[in-house]
Protein backbone atom coordinates (compact mmCIF):
# COMPACT_ATOMS: atom_id res chain seq x y z
CA UNK A 1 0.00 0.00 0.00
CA UNK A 2 1.60 3.23 -0.92
CA UNK A 3 1.78 5.68 2.62
CA UNK A 4 -1.07 8.32 2.14
CA UNK A 5 -0.12 11.64 1.58
CA UNK A 6 -1.92 12.45 4.81
CA UNK A 7 -1.92 9.92 7.81
CA UNK A 8 -4.24 11.48 10.50
CA UNK A 9 -4.03 8.40 13.25
CA UNK A 10 -1.07 6.58 13.30
CA UNK A 11 0.14 3.74 16.14
CA UNK A 12 3.40 4.58 18.14
CA UNK A 13 5.84 2.02 19.90
CA UNK A 14 7.45 3.75 22.28
CA UNK A 15 10.38 2.59 24.70
CA UNK A 16 12.11 5.26 27.31
CA UNK A 17 15.33 4.59 27.51
CA UNK A 18 17.37 2.45 29.83
CA UNK A 19 19.03 3.66 33.39
CA UNK A 20 23.08 2.58 33.20
CA UNK A 21 23.80 0.22 36.29
CA UNK A 22 25.30 1.59 39.04
CA UNK A 23 28.64 0.61 39.21
CA UNK A 24 30.79 -1.58 42.72
CA UNK A 25 34.34 -0.13 43.00
CA UNK A 26 36.80 0.22 46.09
CA UNK A 27 39.16 3.30 45.74
CA UNK A 28 42.60 2.08 44.60
CA UNK A 29 45.50 4.53 45.81
CA UNK A 30 49.16 4.14 46.86
CA UNK A 31 49.94 2.82 50.15
CA UNK A 32 45.89 2.90 50.92
CA UNK A 33 44.30 -0.22 50.36
CA UNK A 34 40.97 0.21 51.48
CA UNK A 35 40.47 3.87 49.97
CA UNK A 36 36.79 2.57 50.73
CA UNK A 37 33.68 2.47 47.85
CA UNK A 38 34.06 4.58 44.95
CA UNK A 39 31.67 3.66 42.51
CA UNK A 40 29.48 6.26 40.58
CA UNK A 41 25.59 6.17 39.61
CA UNK A 42 24.26 5.01 36.40
CA UNK A 43 22.67 7.83 34.52
CA UNK A 44 19.18 7.92 33.46
CA UNK A 45 17.70 6.85 30.52
CA UNK A 46 15.91 9.79 27.96
CA UNK A 47 12.45 9.94 27.88
CA UNK A 48 10.05 9.85 24.75
CA UNK A 49 8.33 13.37 24.24
CA UNK A 50 5.75 14.38 22.51
CA UNK A 51 5.93 18.42 22.17
CA UNK A 52 3.41 20.06 19.73
CA UNK A 53 5.57 22.36 16.79
CA UNK A 54 2.93 24.23 14.31
CA UNK A 55 5.51 23.58 11.50
CA UNK A 56 4.07 20.07 11.04
CA UNK A 57 0.89 19.32 10.06
CA UNK A 58 0.58 15.52 9.26
CA UNK A 59 1.66 12.41 11.48
CA UNK A 60 3.02 10.78 7.87
CA UNK A 61 6.60 10.28 9.55
CA UNK A 62 5.37 8.22 11.95
CA UNK A 63 3.86 5.73 9.84
CA UNK A 64 7.57 5.16 8.70
CA UNK A 65 9.09 4.59 11.68
CA UNK A 66 6.64 3.34 14.41
CA UNK A 67 9.00 2.41 17.14
CA UNK A 68 10.79 5.42 18.73
CA UNK A 69 13.32 4.78 21.07
CA UNK A 70 14.88 7.16 23.68
CA UNK A 71 18.76 6.91 24.41
CA UNK A 72 20.32 4.83 27.34
CA UNK A 73 21.86 6.07 30.18
CA UNK A 74 25.55 5.58 31.07
CA UNK A 75 26.79 3.39 33.40
CA UNK A 76 28.77 4.62 36.39
CA UNK A 77 32.29 3.89 36.58
CA UNK A 78 35.00 3.82 39.51
CA UNK A 79 36.74 6.90 41.17
CA UNK A 80 33.20 8.37 41.91
CA UNK A 81 31.97 8.84 38.17
CA UNK A 82 28.54 9.17 37.28
CA UNK A 83 27.23 7.72 33.98
CA UNK A 84 25.89 10.23 31.54
CA UNK A 85 22.09 10.78 31.25
CA UNK A 86 20.81 8.91 28.10
CA UNK A 87 18.97 11.47 25.79
CA UNK A 88 15.23 12.45 25.35
CA UNK A 89 13.59 11.95 22.18
CA UNK A 90 11.58 14.72 21.37
CA UNK A 91 9.07 14.06 19.02
CA UNK A 92 6.92 16.90 17.33
CA UNK A 93 3.44 16.68 16.44
CA UNK A 94 0.97 18.59 15.04
CA UNK A 95 -1.44 20.91 16.64
CA UNK A 96 -4.08 18.92 18.10
CA UNK A 97 -2.79 15.74 18.61
CA UNK A 98 -4.86 13.62 20.68
CA UNK A 99 -2.38 10.74 22.34
CA UNK A 100 -4.27 7.07 23.26
CA UNK A 101 -2.75 4.80 25.55
CA UNK A 102 -3.59 1.75 22.88
CA UNK A 103 -3.83 -0.93 25.65
CA UNK A 104 -6.26 0.75 28.12
CA UNK A 105 -7.86 3.26 25.17
CA UNK A 106 -7.78 5.93 27.76
CA UNK A 107 -6.96 9.18 26.51
CA UNK A 108 -3.61 10.54 27.78
CA UNK A 109 -3.55 14.34 26.20
CA UNK A 110 -4.95 16.00 24.15
CA UNK A 111 -1.90 18.18 22.39
CA UNK A 112 -3.23 22.04 21.56
CA UNK A 113 -0.95 25.15 21.55
CA UNK A 114 2.18 25.44 20.51
CA UNK A 115 5.06 23.64 22.67
CA UNK A 116 2.08 21.93 24.53
CA UNK A 117 4.25 18.50 25.75
CA UNK A 118 3.58 15.32 27.24
CA UNK A 119 6.46 12.31 27.88
CA UNK A 120 4.87 8.97 26.77
CA UNK A 121 7.81 7.06 27.60
CA UNK A 122 9.73 7.85 30.83
CA UNK A 123 13.13 7.02 31.05
CA UNK A 124 14.27 4.58 33.34
CA UNK A 125 16.68 5.44 36.81
CA UNK A 126 19.66 4.60 36.33
CA UNK A 127 21.00 2.19 39.63
CA UNK A 128 22.89 3.83 42.49
CA UNK A 129 26.92 2.75 43.03
CA UNK A 130 28.31 1.55 45.87
CA UNK A 131 30.00 4.71 47.05
CA UNK A 132 25.98 6.30 47.17
CA UNK A 133 25.21 3.00 49.24
CA UNK A 134 27.32 3.08 51.65
CA UNK A 135 26.15 3.74 55.19
CA UNK A 136 27.31 4.21 58.42
CA UNK A 137 26.12 0.60 59.09
CA UNK A 138 27.09 -0.76 55.81
CA UNK A 139 30.70 0.93 55.27
CA UNK A 140 31.97 -1.00 52.13
CA UNK A 141 28.72 -2.63 49.98
CA UNK A 142 30.37 -5.13 47.27
CA UNK A 143 27.48 -4.48 45.09
CA UNK A 144 25.50 -1.70 43.07
CA UNK A 145 22.13 -1.50 42.02
CA UNK A 146 20.57 -2.11 38.35
CA UNK A 147 19.85 0.81 36.05
CA UNK A 148 15.69 0.10 35.22
CA UNK A 149 14.10 -0.49 31.93
CA UNK A 150 12.58 2.51 30.20
CA UNK A 151 8.91 2.76 29.86
CA UNK A 152 7.63 1.21 27.11
CA UNK A 153 3.81 1.92 25.71
CA UNK A 154 1.67 1.40 22.60
CA UNK A 155 0.23 4.46 21.81
CA UNK A 156 -2.15 5.53 19.31
CA UNK A 157 -2.05 9.62 17.49
CA UNK A 158 -4.90 11.14 16.42
CA UNK A 159 -4.68 14.30 14.87
CA UNK A 160 -7.96 16.27 15.14
CA UNK A 161 -8.02 19.20 12.17
CA UNK A 162 -8.52 22.55 14.82
CA UNK A 163 -10.15 24.35 12.07
CA UNK A 164 -12.92 27.08 12.93
CA UNK A 165 -15.44 25.82 10.54
CA UNK A 166 -16.46 22.59 9.05
CA UNK A 167 -17.93 21.08 5.99
CA UNK A 168 -20.21 18.38 6.51
CA UNK A 169 -21.94 17.02 3.34
CA UNK A 170 -23.18 14.24 0.98
CA UNK A 171 -20.54 12.78 -1.11
CA UNK A 172 -20.13 14.79 -4.16
CA UNK A 173 -22.49 18.13 -2.86
CA UNK A 174 -19.28 19.80 -3.03
CA UNK A 175 -17.40 20.23 -0.21
CA UNK A 176 -13.66 20.38 -1.16
CA UNK A 177 -14.84 22.70 -4.37
CA UNK A 178 -15.77 24.47 -1.77
CA UNK A 179 -12.52 24.73 0.16
CA UNK A 180 -10.62 25.12 -3.25
CA UNK A 181 -12.59 27.88 -3.97
CA UNK A 182 -12.46 29.97 -0.64
CA UNK A 183 -8.74 29.14 -0.22
CA UNK A 184 -5.45 28.09 -1.67
CA UNK A 185 -5.92 24.57 -0.57
CA UNK A 186 -5.93 22.57 -3.42
CA UNK A 187 -8.02 19.35 -2.28
CA UNK A 188 -8.61 16.56 -4.86
CA UNK A 189 -12.08 17.11 -6.63
CA UNK A 190 -14.20 14.64 -8.50
CA UNK A 191 -17.28 13.15 -9.48
CA UNK A 192 -17.30 10.06 -7.87
CA UNK A 193 -18.91 9.48 -3.79
CA UNK A 194 -15.60 9.23 -1.52
CA UNK A 195 -12.97 11.42 -2.97
CA UNK A 196 -12.53 12.65 0.01
CA UNK A 197 -10.72 10.31 2.68
CA UNK A 198 -9.16 12.40 4.80
CA UNK A 199 -9.99 15.99 5.54
CA UNK A 200 -8.56 18.88 4.12
CA UNK A 201 -7.97 22.09 5.51
CA UNK A 202 -7.72 25.80 4.06
CA UNK A 203 -7.21 28.86 5.17
CA UNK A 204 -9.58 31.16 4.00
CA UNK A 205 -9.46 35.32 4.42
CA UNK A 206 -12.21 37.91 4.91
CA UNK A 207 -10.71 40.92 4.03
CA UNK A 208 -8.42 41.43 7.07
CA UNK A 209 -10.03 38.43 9.26
CA UNK A 210 -8.38 35.34 8.85
CA UNK A 211 -9.91 31.75 9.45
CA UNK A 212 -9.50 27.75 8.98
CA UNK A 213 -11.98 25.78 6.98
CA UNK A 214 -12.26 22.21 6.91
CA UNK A 215 -13.96 18.87 4.79
CA UNK A 216 -14.56 15.77 6.00
CA UNK A 217 -15.32 12.40 4.01
CA UNK A 218 -18.14 12.44 2.63
CA UNK A 219 -22.11 11.39 5.30
CA UNK A 220 -24.57 8.89 4.25
CA UNK A 221 -27.63 8.54 6.24
CA UNK A 222 -26.99 5.39 8.34
CA UNK A 223 -23.00 6.40 8.83
CA UNK A 224 -23.59 6.11 12.59
CA UNK A 225 -23.96 2.70 12.14
CA UNK A 226 -20.99 2.48 9.92
CA UNK A 227 -22.02 2.88 6.43
CA UNK A 228 -20.15 4.82 3.94
CA UNK A 229 -16.95 6.18 5.90
CA UNK A 230 -18.59 5.86 9.38
CA UNK A 231 -18.61 8.48 11.25
CA UNK A 232 -15.72 8.83 12.97
CA UNK A 233 -13.95 11.34 11.02
CA UNK A 234 -16.61 13.58 12.47
CA UNK A 235 -14.04 13.89 15.77
CA UNK A 236 -12.20 16.25 13.28
CA UNK A 237 -15.20 19.03 13.33
CA UNK A 238 -15.63 18.89 17.28
CA UNK A 239 -14.05 21.65 18.02
CA UNK A 240 -15.00 23.64 14.56
CA UNK A 241 -16.60 26.89 15.88
CA UNK A 242 -18.95 26.68 13.19
CA UNK A 243 -20.79 23.65 10.97
CA UNK A 244 -21.63 24.76 7.19
CA UNK A 245 -24.02 22.19 5.57
CA UNK A 246 -23.09 21.59 2.09
CA UNK A 247 -26.25 20.63 0.19
CA UNK A 248 -26.15 19.65 -3.63
CA UNK A 249 -28.95 20.83 -5.52
CA UNK A 250 -27.99 19.08 -8.85
CA UNK A 251 -28.22 15.51 -7.53
CA UNK A 252 -29.32 12.74 -9.93
CA UNK A 253 -30.09 10.27 -6.69
CA UNK A 254 -34.11 9.38 -6.55
CA UNK A 255 -35.48 10.27 -3.16
CA UNK A 256 -33.07 13.20 -2.21
CA UNK A 257 -33.68 16.64 -1.94
CA UNK A 258 -32.22 19.65 -0.21
CA UNK A 259 -34.13 19.32 2.53
CA UNK A 260 -34.43 15.63 3.54
CA UNK A 261 -30.41 16.05 3.03
CA UNK A 262 -30.01 18.45 5.48
CA UNK A 263 -32.50 16.42 7.84
CA UNK A 264 -30.31 13.13 7.02
CA UNK A 265 -26.87 15.31 7.89
CA UNK A 266 -28.24 16.54 11.48
CA UNK A 267 -29.47 13.50 12.05
CA UNK A 268 -25.92 11.96 11.73
CA UNK A 269 -24.53 14.47 14.07
CA UNK A 270 -27.06 13.99 16.19
CA UNK A 271 -26.16 10.49 16.48
CA UNK A 272 -22.66 11.63 16.44
CA UNK A 273 -23.23 13.58 19.53
CA UNK A 274 -21.65 16.92 21.24
CA UNK A 275 -22.41 19.25 18.58
CA UNK A 276 -25.82 20.64 19.05
CA UNK A 277 -24.32 23.95 20.19
CA UNK A 278 -22.44 24.65 17.02
CA UNK A 279 -24.34 27.69 14.73
CA UNK A 280 -25.06 26.50 11.38
CA UNK A 281 -24.81 27.49 8.19
CA UNK A 282 -26.45 26.27 5.22
CA UNK A 283 -25.06 25.89 1.54
CA UNK A 284 -26.89 25.12 -1.49
CA UNK A 285 -24.80 24.38 -3.87
CA UNK A 286 -24.01 23.90 -7.91
CA UNK A 287 -26.93 26.79 -8.28
CA UNK A 288 -24.69 27.60 -11.93
CA UNK A 289 -26.91 24.62 -13.02
CA UNK A 290 -30.10 26.16 -14.39
CA UNK A 291 -32.34 22.91 -12.71
CA UNK A 292 -30.17 23.17 -9.38
CA UNK A 293 -30.93 26.87 -9.70
CA UNK A 294 -35.19 26.06 -9.24
CA UNK A 295 -35.09 23.57 -6.98
CA UNK A 296 -33.04 25.99 -4.38
CA UNK A 297 -35.37 29.17 -5.09
CA UNK A 298 -37.94 26.81 -4.00
CA UNK A 299 -36.70 25.25 -1.36
CA UNK A 300 -35.26 28.52 -0.02
CA UNK A 301 -38.32 30.24 1.66
CA UNK A 302 -38.89 26.64 3.44
CA UNK A 303 -35.30 26.52 5.50
CA UNK A 304 -35.47 30.21 6.19
CA UNK A 305 -38.60 29.64 7.88
CA UNK A 306 -37.35 26.67 9.64
CA UNK A 307 -34.83 30.04 10.70
CA UNK A 308 -31.78 28.64 8.89
CA UNK A 309 -28.63 31.38 7.36
CA UNK A 310 -28.93 29.90 4.21
CA UNK A 311 -26.46 30.66 0.51
CA UNK A 312 -27.25 29.87 -2.05
CA UNK A 313 -23.57 29.23 -4.58
CA UNK A 314 -21.86 28.08 -6.78
CA UNK A 315 -18.16 27.09 -6.17
CA UNK A 316 -18.03 26.66 -10.11
CA UNK A 317 -18.77 30.20 -11.03
CA UNK A 318 -17.96 31.61 -7.58
CA UNK A 319 -21.66 33.10 -7.22
CA UNK A 320 -22.57 33.60 -4.03
CA UNK A 321 -19.09 33.18 -2.16
CA UNK A 322 -17.94 36.08 -0.84
CA UNK A 323 -20.78 36.54 0.89
CA UNK A 324 -21.14 33.10 2.51
CA UNK A 325 -17.12 33.90 3.46
CA UNK A 326 -18.01 36.89 5.34
CA UNK A 327 -20.92 35.29 7.35
CA UNK A 328 -18.46 32.61 8.05
CA UNK A 329 -15.53 35.30 9.15
CA UNK A 330 -18.57 36.70 11.00
CA UNK A 331 -19.65 33.41 12.86
CA UNK A 332 -15.99 32.41 13.76
CA UNK A 333 -15.54 36.54 15.15
CA UNK A 334 -18.63 35.84 17.04
CA UNK A 335 -17.05 32.73 18.79
CA UNK A 336 -13.84 34.14 19.28
CA UNK A 337 -15.14 37.14 20.93
CA UNK A 338 -17.20 35.10 23.40
CA UNK A 339 -14.53 32.61 23.51
CA UNK A 340 -11.15 32.99 23.46
CA UNK A 341 -8.99 30.40 22.29
CA UNK A 342 -7.41 28.85 25.17
CA UNK A 343 -3.52 29.50 26.00
CA UNK A 344 -0.76 26.82 24.89
CA UNK A 345 -1.47 23.70 28.04
CA UNK A 346 1.40 22.35 28.68
CA UNK A 347 0.80 19.10 29.70
CA UNK A 348 2.86 16.29 31.51
CA UNK A 349 2.01 13.03 32.44
CA UNK A 350 1.24 13.04 36.06
CA UNK A 351 2.22 9.74 38.34
CA UNK A 352 -0.75 7.93 39.52
CA UNK A 353 -1.37 9.16 42.70
CA UNK A 354 0.61 7.68 45.48
CA UNK A 355 -2.13 6.84 48.45
CA UNK A 356 -3.08 3.81 49.33
CA UNK A 357 -0.63 1.18 50.52
CA UNK A 358 2.82 0.40 49.49
CA UNK A 359 2.06 -2.57 48.70
CA UNK A 360 -0.70 -5.55 48.34
CA UNK A 361 0.06 -9.27 49.57
CA UNK A 362 -2.65 -11.35 47.62
CA UNK A 363 -2.70 -14.93 47.89
CA UNK A 364 -3.13 -16.65 44.99
CA UNK A 365 -2.76 -20.33 42.86
CA UNK A 366 -0.46 -21.16 39.95
CA UNK A 367 -1.11 -23.36 37.09
CA UNK A 368 -0.28 -26.53 39.35
CA UNK A 369 -2.52 -25.55 42.12
CA UNK A 370 0.50 -24.31 44.26
CA UNK A 371 -0.28 -21.60 46.24
CA UNK A 372 1.41 -17.96 45.47
CA UNK A 373 1.65 -15.03 47.34
CA UNK A 374 1.45 -12.48 45.20
CA UNK A 375 3.38 -8.85 46.22
CA UNK A 376 2.57 -5.89 44.22
CA UNK A 377 3.34 -2.73 44.24
CA UNK A 378 5.38 0.11 42.86
CA UNK A 379 8.47 0.31 45.65
CA UNK A 380 9.19 -3.48 45.80
CA UNK A 381 8.65 -3.94 41.78
CA UNK A 382 11.14 -1.51 41.03
CA UNK A 383 13.42 -3.05 44.00
CA UNK A 384 13.21 -5.98 42.23
CA UNK A 385 14.68 -5.04 39.10
CA UNK A 386 17.26 -3.30 40.57
CA UNK A 387 18.62 -5.98 42.34
CA UNK A 388 21.31 -7.83 40.31
CA UNK A 389 20.48 -11.42 41.66
CA UNK A 390 24.11 -12.89 40.97
CA UNK A 391 25.29 -11.32 44.12
CA UNK A 392 24.42 -12.27 47.35
CA UNK A 393 24.81 -8.96 48.72
CA UNK A 394 22.99 -7.18 46.52
CA UNK A 395 20.07 -9.76 47.40
CA UNK A 396 20.47 -9.22 50.58
CA UNK A 397 20.38 -5.61 50.35
CA UNK A 398 16.58 -6.55 48.54
CA UNK A 399 15.61 -8.14 51.28
CA UNK A 400 16.82 -5.92 53.47
CA UNK A 401 14.59 -3.28 51.88
CA UNK A 402 11.85 -5.21 51.90
CA UNK A 403 11.76 -6.49 54.98
CA UNK A 404 11.90 -3.09 56.56
CA UNK A 405 8.83 -1.81 54.13
CA UNK A 406 7.23 -4.83 56.08
CA UNK A 407 6.37 -6.84 53.48
CA UNK A 408 8.10 -10.37 55.36
CA UNK A 409 5.90 -9.60 58.36
CA UNK A 410 2.68 -9.38 56.19
CA UNK A 411 3.62 -12.53 54.50
CA UNK A 412 3.68 -14.23 57.91
CA UNK A 413 0.78 -12.51 58.79
CA UNK A 414 -1.17 -13.63 56.03
CA UNK A 415 -0.17 -16.98 56.99
CA UNK A 416 2.93 -17.59 54.51
CA UNK A 417 5.36 -20.39 55.57
CA UNK A 418 8.73 -21.25 54.89
CA UNK A 419 9.09 -22.61 51.25
CA UNK A 420 6.20 -20.82 49.93
CA UNK A 421 6.20 -19.04 46.78
CA UNK A 422 6.35 -15.52 46.86
CA UNK A 423 6.33 -13.69 43.60
CA UNK A 424 7.05 -9.99 43.04
CA UNK A 425 5.38 -8.37 40.56
CA UNK A 426 2.91 -8.91 37.42
CA UNK A 427 3.21 -11.06 34.80
CA UNK A 428 7.00 -10.66 34.31
CA UNK A 429 6.93 -11.03 38.67
CA UNK A 430 10.17 -12.79 39.93
CA UNK A 431 9.46 -15.86 42.18
CA UNK A 432 11.60 -16.43 45.49
CA UNK A 433 11.01 -18.87 48.05
CA UNK A 434 10.11 -17.37 51.28
CA UNK A 435 12.47 -17.57 53.47
CA UNK A 436 11.91 -16.00 57.20
CA UNK A 437 15.03 -14.47 58.34
CA UNK A 438 15.66 -16.95 61.05
CA UNK A 439 16.58 -19.34 58.02
CA UNK A 440 18.43 -17.26 55.67
CA UNK A 441 20.77 -15.36 58.03
CA UNK A 442 21.66 -11.97 58.64
CA UNK A 443 23.04 -10.77 55.62
CA UNK A 444 19.68 -11.03 53.87
CA UNK A 445 17.45 -10.24 56.14
CA UNK A 446 17.71 -8.34 58.48
CA UNK A 447 20.30 -4.95 58.85
CA UNK A 448 23.31 -5.15 59.89
CA UNK A 449 23.62 -5.37 63.69
CA UNK A 450 20.55 -6.07 64.09
CA UNK A 451 20.55 -10.18 63.80
CA UNK A 452 18.89 -11.85 66.39
CA UNK A 453 21.37 -14.79 66.23
CA UNK A 454 23.50 -12.11 68.03
CA UNK A 455 21.56 -12.27 71.14
CA UNK A 456 21.97 -15.97 71.82
CA UNK A 457 25.44 -16.67 73.17
CA UNK A 458 27.48 -19.37 70.97
CA UNK A 459 27.85 -22.60 72.82
CA UNK A 460 31.59 -21.89 73.58
CA UNK A 461 31.08 -18.59 75.54
CA UNK A 462 28.14 -20.24 77.08
CA UNK A 463 30.12 -23.20 78.24
CA UNK A 464 32.97 -20.54 79.75
CA UNK A 465 30.24 -18.07 81.39
CA UNK A 466 29.05 -21.23 83.37
CA UNK A 467 32.66 -22.08 84.03
CA UNK A 468 33.31 -18.51 85.40
CA UNK A 469 30.08 -18.34 87.23
CA UNK A 470 30.91 -21.45 89.27
CA UNK A 471 34.48 -20.38 90.22
CA UNK A 472 33.52 -16.66 91.10
CA UNK A 473 30.71 -18.67 93.49
CA UNK A 474 33.18 -21.07 94.79
CA UNK A 475 35.77 -18.27 95.30
CA UNK A 476 33.20 -15.95 97.16
CA UNK A 477 32.48 -19.74 99.17
CA UNK A 478 35.73 -19.77 99.89
CA UNK A 479 36.37 -16.27 101.10
CA UNK A 480 33.70 -16.68 103.69
CA UNK A 481 35.49 -19.65 105.14
CA UNK A 482 38.97 -18.10 104.84
CA UNK A 483 37.66 -15.23 106.48
CA UNK A 484 35.92 -17.43 109.00
CA UNK A 485 39.54 -19.15 109.46
CA UNK A 486 41.78 -16.29 109.13
CA UNK A 487 45.17 -16.85 107.17
CA UNK A 488 43.88 -19.95 105.73
CA UNK A 489 44.89 -20.35 101.48
CA UNK A 490 42.40 -21.26 99.21
CA UNK A 491 44.99 -22.72 96.78
CA UNK A 492 43.58 -21.55 93.78
CA UNK A 493 45.39 -23.09 91.07
CA UNK A 494 46.91 -20.35 87.84
CA UNK A 495 45.45 -22.72 85.44
CA UNK A 496 41.88 -22.82 86.24
CA UNK A 497 42.00 -18.83 86.72
CA UNK A 498 43.31 -18.65 83.28
CA UNK A 499 41.06 -19.97 81.70
CA UNK A 500 38.12 -18.80 83.03
CA UNK A 501 39.57 -14.82 81.83
CA UNK A 502 39.27 -14.54 78.33
CA UNK A 503 35.72 -14.24 76.65
CA UNK A 504 34.80 -13.32 72.78
N1 LIG B 1 -21.69 22.33 -11.82
C1 LIG B 1 -21.12 22.34 -10.66
N2 LIG B 1 -20.43 21.25 -10.27
C2 LIG B 1 -19.85 21.29 -9.06
C3 LIG B 1 -19.96 22.41 -8.20
N3 LIG B 1 -19.27 22.13 -7.06
C4 LIG B 1 -18.76 20.89 -7.22
N4 LIG B 1 -19.10 20.38 -8.41
C5 LIG B 1 -18.75 19.04 -8.92
O1 LIG B 1 -19.24 18.05 -8.04
C6 LIG B 1 -18.33 16.92 -8.01
C7 LIG B 1 -17.97 16.59 -6.61
O2 LIG B 1 -17.24 17.65 -6.04
P1 LIG B 1 -16.30 17.51 -4.79
O3 LIG B 1 -15.85 18.85 -4.38
O4 LIG B 1 -15.28 16.47 -5.04
O5 LIG B 1 -17.37 16.96 -3.77
P2 LIG B 1 -17.13 16.51 -2.28
O6 LIG B 1 -18.31 16.96 -1.49
O7 LIG B 1 -15.82 16.92 -1.79
O8 LIG B 1 -17.24 14.94 -2.43
P3 LIG B 1 -16.59 13.77 -1.56
O9 LIG B 1 -15.18 14.17 -1.25
O10 LIG B 1 -16.64 12.59 -2.43
O11 LIG B 1 -17.41 13.63 -0.34
C8 LIG B 1 -17.13 17.33 -8.84
O12 LIG B 1 -17.27 16.74 -10.14
C9 LIG B 1 -17.24 18.84 -8.95
O13 LIG B 1 -16.71 19.34 -10.15
C10 LIG B 1 -20.70 23.53 -8.65
O14 LIG B 1 -20.85 24.56 -7.99
N5 LIG B 1 -21.26 23.43 -9.89
MG1 LIG C 1 -14.21 15.91 -1.29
Amino acid sequence: MPIPSFVDTVTLQVTGGRGGHGCASVKREKFKPLGGPDGGNGGNGGSVILRVDPSVTTLVDYHRHAHRKAGHGQPGKGNYQDGGNGSDLVLAVPDGTVVVDVSTGAVLADLVGSGAELTVAAGGRGGLGNEALATAARKAPGFALLGEDGEDRRIRLELKILADIGLVGFPSAGKSSLIAAISRARPEIADYPFTTLVPNLGVVRAGDFVFTAADVPGLIPGAAEGRGLGHDFLRHIERCQGIVHVIDCATWEPGRDPSGDLDALEAELAAYGGLEDRPRLVVLNKVDIPDARDLADIVLPDLRERGLDVYLVSTKTGEGLKKLVFAMAQLVAEHRAVQPPPAPARIALAPPAADGPDFTVRQEKDDAGQPIWRVRGSKPERWVKQTDFANGEAVGYLADRLNRLGVESELLALGAGPGDTVAIGGADAVLFDFAPQVDIGAELLSRRGDDNRLQQLRPAARRRRAKDAEFQARREAERAVGQALDGYDPGLSEGEADEAEPDG
